[in-house]
């Protein structure tokens, strides 16, 4: 009990440090990872509404095409892709999120300069204190549960849209509350985004039931390529470049792939390989229970959670298939 008072008075701290930071600042960056996804474009939207009600103006930019299925969301417009970002640069405050590192940010770390306050917010079980103020909790299901706990501690004001932004952020990064990430906390949040107007139904069909045909179409032709290795317990996809063009789609829609992988009885390692041009691959990896697919990411020089990690490397699928699966198969035989 004693120590769960000290935990939470460091949060509290924390909060108010924040809070503070944000109420000083002149000018303020908010990043993320490249490639965004529902957690960072919800966290991302979802603080900049809040720091427009405290009277500040800030600059979203980010590095990667946003994905179809989240241009619903409120203010998406904000967000500047960095290859278009012209604005002055001299911010007094950044806050990065869903990061373990400001490398994570990919270009934008361009405007992120030395001696700058930051401010790291992440739920990444290998994220790392790299912040003047740093926000970590690798217990949450997402930024957009840690953002909640923040706003609700320090009375900042959620609207409907704020709290659609935060039931997006959620809602996908625990796979429409099935992976493990999801706690009892987690529903409380849901349930306290959706007192404050969140329609469930109506955000889950815009994320999952709203996609193009093409993706759809090439949805398809991965899963008709879908082998099994170890007795099943293995399962890869992979997804060519020639594959994407020929159905005329951008991979940012191809995130939902990966889950495919699991979905199988008996398989227990997953892996999706995304052939970003003729000399790049970008592997998802996926888990269940114990299996920790993070330490095969970081094999090559990638991260991630135990059940969801990732890692990306020059050289074409061909030549990295056979070595990922044996890699895979340690995993399964327990020798990792
Ligand atoms: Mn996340």
């Amino acid at each position: 009990m004693r120590f769960r008072r000290k935990m939470n008075n460091e949060k509290l701290m924390i909060y108010k440090q924040i809070a503070q930071a944000i109420r000083d600042a002149r000018s303020i960056l908010i990043a993320s990872h490249e490639d965004p996804d529902g957690d960072s474009l919800g966290s991302q939207l979802a603080i900049s509404r809040v720091m427009r009600k405290l009277e500040k103006s800030p600059i979203i930019v980010n590095q990667g095409r946003i994905p179809f299925k989240y241009q619903f969301l409120p203010d998406i417009a904000d967000i500047t892709d960095i290859k278009n970002f012209g604005g002055d640069d001299n911010f007094d405050l950044v806050m990065i999120l869903e990061c373990p590192d400001a490398e994570r940010t990919g270009a934008v770390k361009n405007l992120i300069h030395n001696g700058v306050k930051i401010i790291n917010i992440d739920h990444h079980h290998d994220s790392r204190p790299f912040g003047a103020i740093n926000y970590l909790d690798d217990k949450a299901s997402s930024v957009g549960e840690m953002l909640f706990e923040l706003f609700a501690a320090e009375n900042l004001p959620i609207d409907r849209e704020t709290a659609i932004l935060l039931y997006a952020a959620i809602l996908t990064d625990t796979g429409r509350f099935r992976y493990n990430s999801t706690t009892k906390r987690t529903m409380e949040v849901a349930g306290r985004l959706i007192d404050m107007g969140v329609n469930p139904r109506e955000i889950t069909d815009k994320i999952y039931f709203a996609l193009p045909q093409s993706t759809l179409r090439l949805t398809g032709e991965v899963l008709s390529g879908i082998t099994f290795h170890e007795n099943g317990r293995i399962c890869l996809l992979r997804l060519d470049k020639k594959m994407i063009d020929n159905h005329k789609t951008d991979i940012s829609e191809m995130d939902g792939l990966a889950d495919y992988t699991l979905a199988a009885k008996d398989v227990i390692v997953g892996g999706l390989l995304k052939e970003i041009n003729g000399g790049f691959t970008k592997v998802s990896l996926r888990s269940r229970d114990k299996i920790d697919v993070s330490h095969v990411a970081h094999k090559y020089g990638g991260g991630g959670h135990i059940n969801a990690a990732g890692f990306g490397v020059n050289k074409p699928i061909d030549s990295i298939i056979n070595k990922l699966l044996d890699d895979l198969k340690e995993l399964v035989h327990g020798s990792v």
